[in-house]
């Protein structure tokens, strides 16, 4: 009975310390490693910006305000410099609106021009990953590469792969830190950086839902709607796009594969490739998906499971798997010591290379020595 009393006292004063953390949260960079950054941008010729696989809001958000920002700098008129967007893999087309997406390279659709732009880069901008194994084949030929590399990101424990490192995992966003970052150069806000902020912003919070109680969020947020962010229309441009075929995905996915563990206030939903094909399955259609069960009153983690068939030259199929969990529950430890991932504590991902079956039954072992 004590113990109980103990660890209700201890995760009380847990998120009080939280809370305290996240309303006083100010990022305040190291004076020689913004110097150093700011001399290796003034100096480059051919920059190349990079960010994660599967981009999601914040990762096109602080990805395209840096080339935005580079393209609109005072000095640019003095030292032009060639900026370029590189991603991974294909980005949602709920993203396509974000000012000069359309510039965006894809290097599945473009390796070898992608190949001869990172071979010529003297300057590399990562933002909001945290280790080159996130942005799968860009990551080795960026790491292969001598030219020195920023990196800009919230995920925790950055891997040792950067020159100069802008880590705060205690931070809303990857744009949150780009927007801290730009502004010590100077004023440097119009209306496309802002929008490109405010998408990161508001889909690394859920649209402020969580991990957004710092007052210096809606500080910069009141600046990004100054400098032109037209908040409504962005949240319809992102949130009000599905289409049919997605809404009736995620209407099939909880009334037909959402399993409910209830005394362990666990949800899981398991996607095949055969049911998303069924369903038109585009990038980006079960984005949001895993938060879905947490709306539930007694349910704090949820999990879901997509499945994506083997590529050619891999023998097994592909479990995605996401993490969600509210309040001191994290999924962390459990996503990276048993599903090859990890992440914040409330949201993680991680990867199996099986079936689902072989997910679930991993799953279904596991879940009870890590959740709380
Ligand atoms: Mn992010």
């Amino acid at each position: 009975m004590s113990f109980f009393f103990l660890f209700l006292a201890y995760s009380a004063e847990m998120s009080y310390l939280c809370m305290q953390i996240q309303k006083n949260m100010v990022i305040s960079f190291d004076s020689k490693d913004l110097s150093a950054a700011q001399t290796m941008i003034a100096h480059a010729n051919n920059i190349v910006i990079a960010t994660h696989m599967a981009p999601d809001g914040d990762a096109m958000g602080s990805a395209l305000a840096v080339y935005h920002w580079l393209l609109n700098r005072p000095s640019a008129v003095s030292h032009p410099q060639e900026a370029v967007v590189i991603v991974p893999n294909a980005f949602p087309d709920f993203f396509r609106w974000m000012p000069r997406a359309s510039d965006i390279l894809i290097y599945e659709k473009e390796a070898e021009k992608c190949n001869t732009l990172i071979a010529n880069a003297d300057l590399f901008i990562c933002t909001d990953f945290n280790d080159p194994k996130r942005i799968g084949p860009v990551g080795d030929k960026i790491v292969a590469s001598g030219a020195p590399k920023i990196l800009l990101d919230h995920h925790l424990h950055p891997t040792d792969f950067a020159s100069v490192v802008f880590s705060y995992p205690e931070a809303t966003s990857s744009c949150e830190i780009v927007y801290r970052f730009m502004e010590q150069g100077g004023p440097f806000l119009n209306k496309e950086i802002a929008s490109c902020l405010y998408t990161g912003l508001m889909t690394d919070t859920g649209n402020f839902a969580f991990n957004s109680s710092s007052c210096e969020l809606y500080e910069i947020i009141a600046e990004l709607i100054r400098a032109g962010a037209e908040k409504d229309a962005i949240f319809d441009a992102v949130f009000n796009q599905y289409s049919v075929d997605r809404l009736r995905l995620m209407g099939y996915a909880l009334y037909r594969k959402m399993r409910i563990y209830p005394e362990h206030h666990l949800a899981l939903i398991t996607l095949s490739a055969d049911e998303l094909d069924q369903y038109h399955y585009q990038v980006g259609d079960t984005e949001g998906l895993v938060n879905m069960p947490l709306q539930i009153s007694d349910v704090y983690y949820s999990v879901f499971m997509r499945e994506e068939r083997p590529k050619p030259g891999t023998p097994r199929p592909r479990i995605r798997i996401s993490f969600r969990s509210q309040g001191n529950r994290p999924v962390n430890i459990w996503a990276s010591e048993i599903f090859h991932g990890g992440g914040h504590a409330n949201a993680s991902g991680g990867e199996i290379f099986g079936t689902l079956n072989q997910a679930v039954q991993l799953f279904e072992k596991t879940f009870p020595s890590y959740l709380i």
